[in-house]
């Protein structure tokens, strides 16, 4: 094999194998869509549901609200019909700012974290 040749061949190879990995690297849970939407101005809602975009470990996996106050209000857990979705019960919220947070582990054994907020009326 000609050295250029050989050059191709593993730039070739490079490639392909960044190709193979770069979806498991990218493959740490994160939410595909929150409800309430974050930043949202709602009605008082009664739940809270956060999809994520893959399934996610049960024991591991924690979703919470805090008032404005950093109080917390409620906190919730997966749900076992479907462990790509996490979702909390709501007491009657009075108007003001909620901050939702979530930790959860994928079924890879990654963790993320994030929050979010929405505004009561
Ligand atoms: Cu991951």
């Amino acid at each position: 094999m000609s050295k250029a040749i050989l050059k191709i061949f593993l730039t070739c190879l490079v490639f392909i194998s960044t190709l193979l990995f770069l979806p498991r690297v990218l493959a740490h849970a994160f939410p595909k869509q929150e409800e309430p939407r974050p930043n949202s101005i709602v009605q008082a809602p009664k739940t809270v549901t956060i999809t994520f975009n893959e399934e996610l470990e049960p024991e591991f996996s924690t979703l919470w609200i805090t008032d404005s106050n950093n109080q917390k209000i409620a906190s919730g857990g997966l749900n076992p019909d479907n462990i790509q979705i996490m979702t909390l019960n709501l007491p009657s919220l009075p108007a003001g700012i909620y901050h939702v947070y979530w930790k959860v582990i994928s079924r890879d054994g990654h963790q993320t974290e994030g929050k979010y907020e929405f505004t009561v009326k």
